[in-house]
């Protein structure tokens, strides 16, 4: 019997061997499901063979607004980079895997706290467990943006990174797709799809669903999905973070070597170049995360007195009234009665909503709680 590792592995053999084109689609779905499926498999083992909780050294107390995570090679310049934009000290060599664990550092920047955190650096096969990769890239997935650290020295490195980022089951820059599945007692498959389906048939796409166990399901589709897509949102694992990448070490490179490397990332990623030996480029840095983490402040108004109009909340500009309220205090979500909202997000003023408001910037809310 062939252990989990070498199904997967024949599976990923066989999608290799396949041809791709329109009528082999569905097949690869498929096979991806399985994938999928083996992948959980192996984690539920691997989770019940390991005593709970993870493993020492990565084990990081999350704090301030929002956290960002670098990710590079051995030797790039994590460390030094963490070193100057936070409050962080973090050993810094001329050799490899200088740094072993993940050491947390605090950058405030524009009123908003982010926790930058420095790791190993990461090789090829870490999403297999190599080079404590399974570690690292469980940090990694918690954080809400990837920050790619590149020298302009070697071009294939991004690829490779960024590879055993989606082996992990990070999107990076990617919407989660517009897929819903509701499991219903009878009627088998129901695909309902609102734009046309260029990818799959309604019959294909079915069929994967039906390869992760369900019989009778209604899927919403709104979006043209494509075979991974439906097979991440079935796994359920992946998770959509933001990402952007800094390319180190300009001061001794070439603006040849530069713009190579800059030639094999993603065209429409957001990129900087920085030396963080020689503190170039590093207050844009800071900015540049900042602008792509994504903030929005919301000003609160407690019930009954003035709103406080100067010291906002700075959050995440994905954040609900929940979130807010988990900020506030732990209690606050299992007292929650109704908010009150006026502002950008507000039909009216004062409008009345509940936790899953989504809220924009510049909103001032009131929270009502059971006493
Ligand atoms: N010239 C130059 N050297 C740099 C720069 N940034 C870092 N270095 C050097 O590169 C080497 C590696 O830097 P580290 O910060 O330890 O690299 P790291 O990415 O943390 O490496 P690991 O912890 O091993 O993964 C050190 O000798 C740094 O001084 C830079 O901008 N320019
Ligand atoms: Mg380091």
């Amino acid at each position: 019997m062939a252990t989990i590792k070498e199904q997967i592995q024949a599976l990923y053999d066989e999608i290799y061997k396949t041809q791709k084109n329109k009528a082999t689609n569905a097949h690869i779905g498929k096979l991806k499901a399985k994938i999928a499926q083996l992948k959980n498999k192996e984690e539920k083992v691997a989770a019940s063979a390991k005593s709970a909780g993870p493993a020492k050294g990565f084990e990081v107390r999350k704090s301030g607004d929002a956290s960002v995570a670098l990710v590079g090679f051995p030797s790039v310049g994590k460390s030094t980079l963490i070193s100057k934009v936070t409050d962080a000290k973090s050993e810094t060599g001329s050799f490899a895997f200088t740094t072993l664990t993940c050491i947390p550092g605090l950058m405030e920047h524009k009123g908003a706290k982010i926790q930058i955190l420095d790791l190993p650096g990461l090789i090829k096969g870490a999403a297999e467990g190599r080079g404590r990769g399974k570690e690292i890239l469980g940090v990694i997935r918690s954080c809400d943006m990837v920050l790619y650290i590149v020298d302009p020295f070697q071009e294939a490195h991004f690829s490779i990174l960024h590879r055993e980022l989606e082996n992990a089951g990070m999107r990076l820059n990617q919407k989660r797709p517009p897929v819903f599945i509701s499991r219903t007692l009878r009627g088998g498959i129901d695909v309902r799809s609102t734009v046309e389906q260029t990818h799959l048939e309604d019959e294909e796409i079915a069929d994967i669903i039906r390869s992760f166990g369900y019989t009778s399901a209604i899927v919403t589709l709104r979006t043209d999905v494509t075979p991974d897509q439906i097979v991440d949102i079935l796994a359920g694992t992946c998770v959509y973070s933001r990402s952007v990448v800094a390319i180190n070490k300009i001061d001794i490179a070439t603006e040849e070597q530069i713009t190579n490397i800059e030639g094999v990332l993603p065209p429409e990623w957001p990129i900087m170049r920085i030396s963080a030996f020689k503190d170039i480029g590093l207050d844009n840095l800071k900015d540049f995360i900042y602008d792509n983490l994504g903030f929005m402040r919301v000003f609160l108004k407690p019930q009954g007195q003035e709103a406080d109009m100067v010291e906002p909340m700075i959050v995440k500009d994905d954040s609900t009234v929940e979130m807010i309220c988990n900020r506030l205090h732990r209690d606050f979500v299992r007292k929650f009665r109704f908010s009150r909202v006026k502002g950008p997000s507000a039909k009216f003023d004062w409008q009345r909503v509940g936790l899953d408001h989504p809220l924009k910037d510049g909103d001032i809310l009131t929270i009502i709680v059971r006493r």
